[in-house]
């Protein structure tokens, strides 16, 4: 098959084995990879009700037909699971040389399911496998752990490895790769964890199948020199996704104070200008002429990666101004293995039970060295860590108090940073993403802006709609980054150029929306089979906050959402995607994609469609 390895390896952590499965072209051009092959793979194989953090879930990590191919952006993988924050869904997008050298091994995914008996490392060499004793590494940073493999297993290795979170069971755990590359924020780090799996290291020496290899050479060299070429470029590589900070500060959006505000006194001392005079460095994924990485000094004199949503989350929505400790404190994430956007929701929660003496412990916005300590009690599981740990939703069930109102939530996944007082289409973005309130999906915010923001129009929904197939569904199933496209303004064309000389095959626009649609309704169909009877098109809303305390500072004070005007626009999006008024796949929807296997399980007892 051109384009794919065309082979899985399943590998069973209990049984030590690891058995490479042959895939169907059907499966791949119907799904072509990534996310694709991650929900299908837990759809088929996952029984309803497992246990996120049992021995039988699938920890999934899926590359696409672009991945490793040596294309810009290519370097890029997802890691999938049942997500034990969520409960429903989980996944994440991850650069790396493992994504790479997967690929170079001759597999397309590692499908890992089983639990070791004690901390083990997977180690794949083309088509030799290791389950390697990794007890001397448990209780290691993420840094320290590929830091020590690097050395034993030289630099043409990929590695992707969890820290203390994952192995504590976070359930915001995050997975992680090359000191800062980081995916998977539904938890997938703790379920590498609950199978006592510290890390994996990839090392390929194959070439990847392509059907026009001298075609791709050339497409791939052009189109390095047409990410060059685009004017954004420059600032690009001076700032990357921190610009995001000034822009969210002078529209209102910028999550301040457990996102009660969406303006912050110290933006611009967090901001990509103030970043710029820190800045000693880029990092960013392989296979790419435009990283993102922003590194500085940090308040211990460490370098640290700045991003946008590492910012605002560790900054302003917890009261921090100086840079310096926000880069402290995201390096320490980073070391943890815990995600850096869902920490700053269950701090900023954290900090505001405090405030209105929900909880006995006393700590105040911005300051540094309570909350460092706090961030190592969750890595931990410390005193009200314990409670953290768990996520915003569980913490608020414990705590009470009317906490539910502001744990900043969709389904279970903390909220990333864009507060929504006043962008309803964002707010829907989140509210029906397909792994809880993530903003990969659909990052509709700088159109909505542009196009009125206290308007719940259908065009909106159209728009919404859109970009979630372009977005969530196909540069999640290709394995490249999205930014060459989003931040630059790389044409698709690109990419279907880049898919026929890897396949041979000619994709259209329209098959690739209708592989997305595919996708994106096998991963909602996957949601309501996991909740059942508990499913609800309340799961669809964005925090209630939003809907019941307006922003009391900045130039939009006084706005908040719609709850009224937000269902009907949520009823024109489930009737836009052939959904019901309860937000489920109708069964003729499902079997238009082809989903016939999921429309039968579905509804296979009479479930209301109503
Ligand atoms: C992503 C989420 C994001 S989205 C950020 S910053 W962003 C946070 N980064 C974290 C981090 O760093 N350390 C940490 N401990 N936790 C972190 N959690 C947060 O995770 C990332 C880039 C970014 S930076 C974005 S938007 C784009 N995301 C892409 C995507 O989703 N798909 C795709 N095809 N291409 C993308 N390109 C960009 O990749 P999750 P990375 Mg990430 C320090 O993981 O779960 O998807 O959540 O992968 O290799 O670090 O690249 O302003
Ligand atoms: Fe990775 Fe950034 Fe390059 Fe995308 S632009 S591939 S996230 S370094």
């Amino acid at each position: 098959m051109q384009g794919w390895t065309g082979v899985f390896l399943n590998v069973n952590l209990t049984k030590n084995t690891a058995i490479p499965q042959q895939v169907e072209q059907s499966l791949a051009h119907d799904f072509l990879g990534g996310r694709g092959f991650a929900v299908k793979m837990l759809w088929d194989r996952l029984k309803a009700g497992t246990n996120p953090l049992s021995p039988e879930n699938l920890l999934i990590f899926a590359t696409g037909p672009l991945t490793g191919i040596g294309l810009p952006n290519s370097g890029k993988m997802v890691v999938a699971s049942k997500s034990p924050l969520t409960g429903g869904y989980g996944d994440g997008n991850i650069g790396t040389l493992a994504a790479v050298y997967l690929r170079k091994a001759g597999y397309d995914a590692i499908v890992i399911e089983g639990k070791a008996s004690s901390p083990v490392i997977l180690h794949i060499k083309d088509g030799a496998i290791d389950f390697l004793d990794a007890r001397e590494y448990w209780g290691k940073s993420c840094f320290e752990t590929e830091a020590h493999l690097k050395q034993q297993f030289r630099h043409t290795s990929g590695i992707v490895s969890i820290g203390q979170a994952g192995e504590n069971l976070v359930k915001f755990a995050i997975v992680v790769s090359q000191d800062g590359r980081a995916g998977g924020r539904p938890g997938m780090g703790a379920v590498m964890g609950s199978k006592k799996l510290k890390a994996i290291v990839i090392e390929g020496t194959q070439q990847i199948p392509l059907a026009y290899p001298e075609e791709m050479r050339k497409l791939s060299a052009d189109g390095y020199k047409e990410v060059l070429s685009k004017s954004l470029y420059p600032f690009w590589k001076r700032q990357g996704t921190m610009s995001t900070v000034e822009w969210c500060q002078e529209n209102s959006t910028l999550p301040t104070y457990n996102y009660r505000e969406g303006v912050f006194s110290g933006a611009e001392a967090i901001g990509g200008f103030a970043m710029e005079k820190m800045k000693v460095g880029n990092r960013g994924c392989p296979q790419c002429n435009m990283t993102c990485g922003n590194i500085v000094k940090d308040s211990d004199g460490e370098d640290a990666e700045l991003d946008y949503e590492n910012v605002a989350m560790l900054g302003s929505n917890i009261g921090l101004d100086n840079l310096a400790e926000v880069s402290a404190l995201n390096r320490l994430a980073d070391e943890f293995g815990l995600d850096t956007i869902s920490l700053g929701n269950v701090l900023g929660f954290a900090l505001e039970a405090s405030e209105k003496g929900l909880i006995p412990e006393k700590f105040q916005w911005g300051n540094f060295k309570d909350i460092k300590t706090l961030v190592s009690d969750i890595a931990y599981r410390r005193g009200i860590g314990k409670v953290l740990a768990e996520g915003v939703r569980s913490a608020a069930a414990e705590i009470g108090g009317g906490s539910c109102d502001w744990a900043m939530h969709v389904k279970g996944l903390e909220v990333s940073a864009y507060d929504c007082h006043m962008t309803p289409a964002m707010a829907l973005a989140y509210g029906t993403s397909s792994i809880g309130a993530h903003h990969k999906d659909a990052w509709v915010i700088t159109w909505e802006i542009k196009a009125g923001r206290d308007n719940y129009d259908s065009n909106k929904v159209d728009f919404l709609i859109q970009q979630q197939l372009l977005r969530g569904g196909l540069f999640e199933a290709l394995g490249v980054c999205r930014f060459a496209y989003n931040s630059l303004g790389l044409g698709l064309d690109w990419y279907q150029k880049y898919l026929r000389a890897a396949t041979g095959k000619e994709f259209s626009i329209d098959k690739l929306n209708r592989i997305s649609d595919r996708i994106l309704n096998l991963i909602r169909a996957f949601w309501v089979r996991e909740y059942g009877e508990q499913w609800s098109r309340n799961l669809d809303l964005p925090p209630m906050r939003w809907f019941k305390e307006s922003l009391k500072e900045g130039p939009l004070k006084g706005a908040m959402l719609d709850l009224e005007r937000y269902a009907v626009m949520l009823d024109t999006y489930y009737e836009k995607r052939g959904w019901s008024h309860n937000g489920v796949p109708k069964k003729e929807t499902l079997e238009r994609l082809g989903l016939t296997e999921a429309a039968k399980q579905l509804y296979a007892k009479p479930l209301s469609q109503s």
